[in-house]
């Protein structure tokens, strides 16, 4: 058996991991990542396009956000479509000069891994069947097996960056966790493709057929979304299905507009929201998609795991650096006062937005009404623009 000893160890080489360990590094703080697939694999997940202002800059913070800064696209608004009719959010304007940087969760996490790999920090990729003990005891551990070997890696802290269905959460001994749960009873079917986006903003769309989101990557890549069934499989939608379903759900203008092409991922994720509570048990402190979770449609499960991870981070560097344990004790507390606000956003959003095909006629009545009050009221868009550009950490 190989022993190895860390300050804090991190399990997960998602964003919430990689970031946490390179702001750690920054501060002189010793980190070990586990990550139970390849990087490769972890690279291939295509997931968030919306960074807020407050992510962007942690990632400045940690420098890793140059390339965001090159290659990123600065977002001043985006546009409600409601039964053809297209309505724009000033962002930029109703928040009084805030925005947001379009720029895949994908390069965020190329960027770290490189980030890490420069400065030489270790990351065991492969790592199968991590094992946490000692959690409530001042010797945390974790046991895992690399290349067929048993490795034991001791720690002062362990950090559960390892998303909604990792070791770490599942470590908790169920007396000491609550967990909030609602499931959706529809997906996302996401198609990304090499073609140039339909509008320059990004669209989100209700329609009687259901949520349509026209995001992008780039000015050469496109990201789409449709609600879809829980039953559906995305194997069953041809490209030319997805196209001709998509192009029946925008408005006459954007459809028209639209430029198809193959896909180079095509892939259902399902919606919840979750929120496990509180986030620290002994020496364990969840952050990201290991504690929470949001429908994707306010775009904030990524900058979530940003504000978890700032917020953690300063309570290691504070217990390091000023002797202080003030960060760890109030840091559960700190981050779900966000979350929450995360959570009613995005409920809200998704909500308002998605066709709920199991209600009665009035829901889609109060629907309408309500996305009829949010086009005309300054107020009311104002509330949504101040959400959507993410709430001051
Ligand atoms: P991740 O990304 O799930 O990473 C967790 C890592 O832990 C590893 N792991 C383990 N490692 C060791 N041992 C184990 N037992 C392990 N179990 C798991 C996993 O392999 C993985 O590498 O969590 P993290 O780092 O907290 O990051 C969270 C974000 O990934 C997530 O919140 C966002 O992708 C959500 N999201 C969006 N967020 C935004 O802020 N803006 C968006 O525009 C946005 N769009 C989206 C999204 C999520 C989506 N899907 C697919 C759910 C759009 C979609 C479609
Ligand atoms: C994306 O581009 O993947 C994306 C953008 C905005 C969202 C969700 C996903 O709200």
């Amino acid at each position: 058996m190989k022993l190895l000893r860390t300050q804090v160890l991190i399990i997960g080489a998602g964003p919430s991991g990689l970031l946490l360990g390179q702001l750690l590094y920054k501060a002189g703080i010793d980190t070990l990542i586990l990550e139970r697939q390849t990087g490769d694999h972890v690279l291939g997940r295509i997931r968030a396009g919306v960074l807020e202002q407050t992510t962007a800059d942690l990632l400045d913070a940690a420098d890793v956000g140059a390339r965001m800064h090159a290659e990123g696209l600065v977002h001043h608004g985006f546009d409600l479509a409601v039964d053809g009719q297209r309505h724009r959010i000033d962002v930029h304007r109703l928040t009084g000069g805030k925005s947001v940087i379009v720029y895949g969760q994908t390069e965020v996490t190329r960027d770290l891994m490189e980030a890490r790999s420069a400065a030489g920090l270790p990351t065991i990729y492969s790592a199968a069947d991590v094992q946490l003990s000692g959690l409530d005891s001042d010797r945390p551990r974790a046991r895992c097996t690399v290349d067929g070997a048993t490795l034991e890696v001791h720690c002062d802290y362990i950090a559960g960056c390892d998303g909604y269905h990792g070791v770490s959460r599942a470590s908790v001994p169920l007396r000491a966790i609550s967990t909030f749960e609602k499931v959706y009873p529809f997906g996302w079917l996401g198609l990304l493709s090499d073609t140039p986006p339909v509008s320059d903003e990004l669209i989100y769309g209700r329609h009687p057929r259901g949520f349509t989101l026209c995001s992008m990557r780039s000015s050469t890549r496109s990201r789409y979304y449709l609600q879809v069934p829980l039953t559906e499989k995305a194997e069953d939608w041809s490209d030319e299905r997805f196209w001709d379903e998509l192009r029946h759900r925008l408005d006459p203008a954007a459809a028209q507009a639209l430029v198809t092409g193959p896909s180079i991922e095509k892939s259902i994720a399902p919606l919840r929201s979750f929120v496990a509570e509180p986030m620290r048990f002994g020496r364990l402190f969840l952050a990201g998609d290991a504690a929470h979770i949001v429908p994707p449609t306010g775009a904030k499960g990524l900058n979530l795991a940003a504000s978890d991870v700032n917020y953690l981070s300063q309570a290691l560097i504070g217990h390091y650096h000023e002797r202080s344990d003030a960060g760890i004790e109030h840091y559960s507390a700190r981050c779900l006062a966000r979350i929450w606000k995360a959570e009613r956003f995005s409920w809200w959003f998704t909500s308002l937005m998605h066709d709920f095909p199991d209600e009665d006629g009035i829901h889609a009545r109060l629907q309408r009404a309500e996305l009829d009050y949010l086009t005309g009221s300054e107020a009311a868009m104002t509330v949504m623009a101040e959400n959507y550009v993410g709430l001051p950490w």
